[in-house]
């Protein structure tokens, strides 16, 4: 594989101590289904035993359709402990996408809905939705497989999403560094309602929790009723909320004026926020309306998480806390030398250097040597401040072509490559919009062809057919042409936005 540093793989301790022996405790709530850790591990022996059946070996990718079930989960701890990597497949992925990710990562088996049309020879195992019936097993049955890890594709500001290839390793160390941060332990169950194809609903929501040993109270549709539901659900000991800061706004709008959800979001151990910026006024409505903050951290699909606000540490609103234990930060100029400011006021380039950096890009040797160097420091994109405390401001990121909506990263010019394959488009620029609700919202700026025809209902359902409904434009605005400099550059801050 085409990938630094493989030997990154190895990890002889066990992702997930409580799997290796039989255990009654909860692991897993999603809707009516509860699993304990022995129904878990069962579950993912039945799938260890149907990869050797179908001959899949160790090193091997397995994409899995990741679908709000316990089966779910059961297949990619399989995956894990058979050393194989989990490719994991967002259910509302468009055509384009599906081909682009099959063709790249090559998945020996796809774990996937029936009638889904796998687009080349892999092995295709229908729903898994009610795919393994619950036994009681433990780990500790088989030797576990170091040779796993995860391809989590992510956009960049152009071209396809890149497959981030996310280590055992790396998920392990990061896991760590968090548990230590927020004080994270088997007593906690972590509510949550991202999808379970990133790093924050995947990583942190469902094997941080399985990693310390509680359990995941999974919401498979997110409203803020649903979320203040199972916040008060009486089986939890204590409890933990992750969400984006989209889901916060919705929940403290729908709050206002009730005082139910109030007092269910007065429950929780910790309220923790990531994937994009909480705004300060965000955690001042949540404040005045609960009398209690939200702790926020940062991070990247590449990196996993960097900083976060420690648990016994008050919430700082505006700024993401200094970076977790094990996680070097600093902050850099334009030639990627060090900015030695701790002022809250010199901006610089956020660099990272941690176990939990990504071994690199599947396939793509040119684009991690752009954002990994030689002594392993990633670097991130992001502008930032760091304070004398070492806490760090995110102000916002050095490309205007990567956007951040309701906490998705999508690249401008996987939109602006897919509408042009529009028959009847001929120019087009995607853009962020500041928004309340979802950070940054989508629009289109498009020039069409000559005499013909295209309306914003059909540009826009021909993005969610190719890529994901979250990558479509929220407005489409029809122009005579884009505004360009004299090297002929599309001049996007003169569309008016920013
Ligand atoms: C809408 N939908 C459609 C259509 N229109 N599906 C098919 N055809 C259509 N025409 C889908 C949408 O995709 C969405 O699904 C659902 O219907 C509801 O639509 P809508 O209301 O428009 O969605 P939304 O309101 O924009 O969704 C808000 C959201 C969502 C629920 C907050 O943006 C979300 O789940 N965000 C989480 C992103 C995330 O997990 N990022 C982590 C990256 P659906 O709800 O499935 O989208 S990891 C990361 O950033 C790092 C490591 C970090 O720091 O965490
Ligand atoms: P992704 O690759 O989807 O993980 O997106 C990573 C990007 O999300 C980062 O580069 C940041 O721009 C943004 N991000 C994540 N967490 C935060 C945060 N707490 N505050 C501001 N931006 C964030």
């Amino acid at each position: 594989m085409d990938v630094r540093c493989v030997d990154w793989y190895s990890n002889p301790v066990s992702l997930f101590p409580r799997l290796v022996a039989a255990d009654a405790r909860l692991a897993l709530v999603i809707d009516d289904h509860a699993w304990t850790y022995a129904e878990l591990a069962d579950a993912a022996l039945q799938h260890v035993a149907l990869l050797e059946r179908v001959g899949v070996e160790s090193g091997e990718h397995v994409a899995v359709w990741a679908e709000p079930s316990p089966s779910t989960a059961a297949a990619m701890i399989g995956n894990f402990a058979a050393g194989v990597t989990t490719i994991p497949l967002n259910p509302k992925l468009g055509s384009g996408e599906v081909a682009h990710i099959f063709n790249d990562s090559r998945p020996k088996l796809a774990f996937c809905a029936e009638g889904f049309d796998v687009p080349h020879e892999v092995i295709h195992v229908p729903s898994l939705r009610a795919a393994y019936a619950p036994g009681e097993s433990s780990l500790g049955e088989i030797e576990e497989d170091a040779t796993s890890g995860l391809i989590l594709y992510t956009s960049g500001t152009t071209g396809p999403p890149k497959g981030a290839v996310i280590t055992r390793a790396n998920i392990a160390a990061n896991l760590d560094s968090l548990t230590e941060a927020w004080e994270w332990t088997s007593r906690d169950t972590v509510v949550h309602s991202l999808p379970l194809i990133h790093a924050h609903g995947l990583v942190l929501g469902l094997f941080g929790s399985l990693r310390v040993g509680g359990a995941l109270h999974y919401v498979p549709k997110f409203s803020p009723e649903a979320i203040g539901k199972a916040l008060v659900d009486p089986r939890h000991e204590q409890t933990m909320c992750f969400a984006v800061p989209t889901m916060y706004h919705r929940i403290a709008e729908a709050a206002e004026g009730d005082a139910d959800l109030c007092e269910a979001l007065r429950r929780p151990r910790l309220l923790v926020s990531g994937s994009a910026g909480l705004s300060v006024r965000e955690h001042e409505h949540i404040q005045a309306l609960t009398g209690r903050g939200v702790h926020e951290r940062y991070g990247l699909t590449e990196t996993l998480i960097n900083c976060g606000v420690p648990a016994s540490h008050a919430p700082m609103p505006g700024y993401v806390g200094p970076p977790l234990p094990g996680v070097e930060l600093k902050l850099v100029d334009e030639r990627r030398s060090e900015i030695d400011a701790h002022d809250d006021e010199t901006i610089g380039e956020v660099a990272v250097r941690s176990n939990a950096v990504f071994a690199g890009y599947l396939n793509r040797d040119d684009a991690t040597a752009e954002v990994l160097d030689g002594d392993g420091w990633f670097y991130t994109g992001d502008l930032a401040t760091r304070r004398e405390d070492g806490a760090i401001r995110i102000l916002g990121r050095r490309s205007t072509d990567l956007i951040k909506t309701g906490g998705y990263r999508v690249g401008a010019g996987e939109i602006e490559a897919c509408l042009l394959e529009h028959p009847s488009v001929r120019e087009v620029a995607i853009v962020g919009v500041p928004d309340d609700d979802l950070g940054q919202r989508i629009e289109a700026f498009v020039v069409l062809k000559q005499s013909k025809q295209a309306d914003a209902a059909e540009l826009t359902n021909f993005v969610i057919e190719q890529l994901s409904p979250h990558k479509r434009p929220r407005a489409v605005h029809f122009l005579d042409e884009l505004p360009r400099n004299a090297m002929g550059k599309v001049q996007k801050k003169q569309l008016g936005i920013r």
